[in-house]
């Protein structure tokens, strides 16, 4: 699996707004960011997608949520509504193989997605 540039942002090794980190996940901002708030929350642990994740993952999968969670609470889109979303593969939308869950905010969002 090769390594991502979301392995170097875990190291350190290149800058991101980090909003919350912990021993197995850690939250930044989205380069390229969709709405007003517009947050990436991923595993430490590179798993390269939600298609290869396996029972094992099941906890930090759902750690992930709720860090989601606690994302949207620190930036105050709590009470307004947010998404949380996870692409997965080339029909997805997926760019990034380092599986993470967007969480998206800060305006009404659309439903269907494009
Ligand atoms: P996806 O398309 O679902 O795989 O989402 C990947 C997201 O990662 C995309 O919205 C842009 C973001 N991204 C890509 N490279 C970087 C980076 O170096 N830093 C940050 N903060 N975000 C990045």
């Amino acid at each position: 699996m090769p390594e991502t540039i979301f392995s170097r942002i875990v190291r350190k090794e290149i800058p991101a707004k980090i909003v919350y980190e912990d021993d197995v996940s850690m939250a930044f901002h989205d380069l390229n960011a969709q709405a007003p708030v517009h947050v990436l929350v991923i595993p430490k642990r590179q798993i390269d997608s939600l298609e290869h994740a396996t029972e094992e993952d099941a906890n930090l999968l759902g750690h992930l949520q709720i860090v989601a969670q606690k994302v949207a609470r620190l930036l105050n889109i709590h009470e307004t509504g947010y998404r949380v979303v996870m692409n997965c593969g080339r029909d997805g939308g997926q760019s990034v193989g380092h599986i993470h869950y967007h969480v998206l905010g800060g305006r009404p969002l659309a439903w269907p997605p494009g």
